[in-house]
């Protein structure tokens, strides 16, 4: 029986919002991210004689997201010249209730499911780069700890390599879900609309400065310059959404009320800062230490909200 892949998302301290070739998924800039323990997709894919089926948690899936899967194995059947219907079985171990997007971990999956079903070899660079056409951030998940992707010029040199696959630093990263609603606007269709803001071009222009900061500041595991880049580059990526033109934000009335918490209780002497995403939740960077206080927080001043102490995770695995 063909191997179960195992790969884990990853959310973005530095991060990917735009790209310069959009089949190929290359960006515009490098990012950089964090592995983590708690979300994961477990993949396997086998030959098929009976005609292509995508089961996501033991459901058959119809329509939008088989296609889009089916499509991104077309692709690398073309690319490796291999044919022939597909089943593949994934499971999602990341709770809807996160509000945490599965695609790095679901496209990192399910390549490397891929390259086992047909037995191709593939290092984890080629990996890396199979992941990416599928999702870009899941050219991240291919890696534990911190990974960057390098932006590249073309899709042979744009892939994601490790940091430091096991840190020793002391980071926890509290999901904090306050809205379960579905994403207004897809990534893709956000960071394409980004690019019309006047402020997209000079971001763009900080990465390198940003991304350098940034492993400097995790070589030097100095998690208080690590928290404010984080916060710093998500500002940013927000900050280009509501300037383009049109504006647009994912942010809703909670997710202001969340920054207000942060910047309150780091009044307090309680160190903490927040990243976001594609979507109105915060994820807030800080750690052992504060997990408890923090959680009883946010816990006090939202009621329906929904909180998962996460930390790192590890880079792809074959199961069983
Ligand atoms: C990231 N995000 O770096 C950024 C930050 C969301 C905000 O990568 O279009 O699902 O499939 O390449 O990877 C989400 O976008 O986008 C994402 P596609 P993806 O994590």
């Amino acid at each position: 029986m063909n191997q179960t892949v195992r790969a884990h998302t990853n959310i973005a301290l530095i991060k990917y919002w735009g790209k310069k070739d959009d089949q190929l998924r290359l960006p515009l800039m490098s990012s950089l991210s964090m592995t983590l323990d708690k979300f994961y997709t477990d993949t396997r894919i086998e030959q098929s004689a009976t005609g292509n089926a995508f089961y996501l948690n033991n459901i058959k899936q119809p329509g939008k997201s088989a296609d889009r899967v089916f499509a991104y194995l077309k692709l690398l059947q073309e690319k490796f010249a291999v044919s022939g219907n597909l089943a593949i079985y994934s499971t999602n171990h990341v709770p809807t209730a996160a509000g945490l997007a599965s695609s790095s971990s679901a496209f990192a999956a399910l390549a490397g499911a891929f390259c086992d079903c047909y037995g191709i070899t593939v290092n984890k660079k080629e990996l890396s780069i199979l992941a990416r056409m599928g999702s870009g951030s899941a050219s991240r998940s291919v890696y534990g700890g911190f990974a960057i992707w390098q932006k590249g010029s073309n899709s042979s040199d744009s892939y994601a390599y490790a940091l430091d696959e096991t840190p020793t630093l002391d980071l926890h990263l509290l999901v904090i879900e306050l809205d379960q609603m579905p994403k207004k606007l897809s990534s893709t269709a956000g960071m394409k609309a980004a690019q019309t803001s006047p402020f997209f071009t000079p971001w763009i222009e900080r990465n390198e400065d940003e991304l350098n900061a940034m492993i400097a500041a995790i070589k030097q595991q100095d998690f208080s310059t690590i928290g404010k880049i984080a916060e710093l580059n998500a500002s940013e990526m927000h900050a280009v959404n509501l300037t383009a033109q049109p504006g647009f934000t994912y942010f809703e009335p909670a997710t202001i009320a969340a920054i207000n918490l942060v910047h309150t209780l780091r009044a307090q002497g309680i160190e903490c800062y927040y990243t976001i995403d594609a979507g109105p939740n915060l994820k807030i960077l800080c750690q052992l230490r504060n997990v408890k206080e923090i959680t009883k927080e946010f816990e006090t001043k939202f009621k329906n909200v929904n909180i998962i102490d996460a930390t790192f995770g590890s880079g792809i695995s074959y199961l069983n």
